[in-house]
């Protein structure tokens, strides 16, 4: 069945509101730990690191806001590089802490034995919270690389009360309008037990901090087969999903290309974003990307990233919602499903090319870029650009 000229029309209005972050380190050098494969033209610096950014917000329209990395991303002038920003276009999104490449963090941050090493990561994100303030981000985003790689290596529940006493600090250092969002993942870099593995222990911790603690669900930190729909409804019914990190896992946490292994499943998350109403920018789900591209090129991939996201959120908006509610309500398994996947297999293209032309901007996005010449003036002005992590 397809969609009435109606549902068509509402779904480009709702697709006309949907915002997508994107992520400094995405523009720069990364690979894997066996090689980085460096590509020409790549920023050598935060500024640059923008400009890019700024390239895929100008061909897709729904992509206003970077997010930053400290100390990847560190310079003198944080007010001038919103400035910069704001002049391409874009703004600062979430500062992203970092916790994971000091070597006093060996064996741990925030949950770290020595109580010099946790004041240290607590005034890391001070100065994360100083640069907020000059960017005018309003999210903190917290990943920990903490855990543990042996039972016994440390005490599992003082980690738990360690790391609650450090969020403690860091959350009462924030402005009003700032929020604290917090990460989870359940292994990597510690195997035997990370110390916030899952979207329960993060929750937990964001309600006993406050209501502007939230979690962020990454998309490639769970273990296979798990059910991450489930876990974005439960969420968003205790109003405690801020953000997402969108990326794409074949098997770990792999940051490929959001919906590349499993649009499906991106399609399923989206419908429950959809059916909670937690689309709209105000809705204050954070709808980021947190990937690196290896080996293909990355203002391209980036573009293409953000179109995954819209095809499965154009897909999520056009299920029918009264047909799937009276299904379910006649205990209509086959139908209920059915209107499920007839959303699912609509070819929602030429719905988000109109859309495109109706916002002034190329229906084809990836061809746009590839004619502006972006790409080869990049190369032939920038030499020795920099590695997404250890560059800046
Ligand atoms: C790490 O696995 C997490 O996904 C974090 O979001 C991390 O800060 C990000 O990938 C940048 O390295
Ligand atoms: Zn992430
Ligand atoms: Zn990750």
């Amino acid at each position: 069945m397809s969609p009435t000229p109606e549902a068509l029309a509402a779904a480009r209005g709702a697709l006309a509101q949907q915002t997508i972050e994107l992520p400094s380190w995405a523009f720069g050098n990364s690979g894997t730990r066996f090689k980085v494969f460096a590509q020409q033209g790549v920023p050598r610096d935060p500024f640059e690191k923008i400009a890019d950014a700024a390239q895929v917000h100008r061909y897709t329209g729904v992509a206003p806001r970077v997010s930053l990395h400290i100390p990847w991303d560190l310079v003198d002038d944080y007010d001038a590089l919103a400035r910069h920003a704001k002049d391409l276009g874009v703004t600062i999104g979430a500062i992203n802490s970092n916790l994971f490449q000091d070597d006093d963090y060996m064996l741990g941050s925030l949950t770290h034995p020595d109580a010099r090493v946790r004041a240290k990561a607590v005034q890391h994100h001070l100065q994360c919270i100083d640069v907020m303030r000059a960017t005018g981000s309003q999210d903190l985003k917290l990943w920990l690389p903490d855990g543990l790689n042996y039972p016994g290596q440390d005490s599992i529940r003082a980690r738990q009360d360690r790391l609650a006493e450090g969020l403690q600090e860091i959350y009462a250092a924030l402005d009003p309008q700032h929020r604290l969002i917090l990460e989870y993942k359940f292994f990597e870099p510690a195997f035997y037990s990370m110390d916030i593995p899952d979207w329960g222990t993060s929750l937990l911790h964001c309600l006993a901090l406050g209501d502007r603690a939230m979690v962020v669900l990454d998309t490639g930190h769970h273990a296979p087969g798990t059910n991450i729909e489930f876990i974005v409804a439960q969420l968003l019914r205790a109003g405690r999903l801020g953000a997402f990190d969108f990326n794409s896992r074949f098997y770990a946490d792999d940051d490929l290309m959001v919906g590349a292994a499993d649009p499906f499943q991106l399609f399923r998350i989206m419908h429950e974003i959809v059916q909670a109403g937690a689309l709209a920018p105000d809705s204050g789900v954070n709808f980021m990307l947190d990937q690196c591209h290896n080996i293909e090129p990355k203002i391209p991939g980036q573009i293409r990233s953000v179109m995954n996201v819209q095809e499965a959120t154009a897909k999520a908006l056009l299920v029918d919602r009264s047909a799937l509610l009276a299904a379910q309500t006649a205990g209509d398994v086959l139908g209920a499903n059915g209107v499920l996947m007839d959303a699912y297999n609509t070819d929602v293209r030429p719905l988000l090319a109109e859309l495109r032309a109706e916002q002034g901007l190329d229906p084809e996005p990836l061809a746009a870029y590839a004619r502006s010449g972006y790409a080869e003036t990049i190369v032939a002005e920038r030499v020795g650009g920099t590695q997404a992590g250890w560059g800046a």
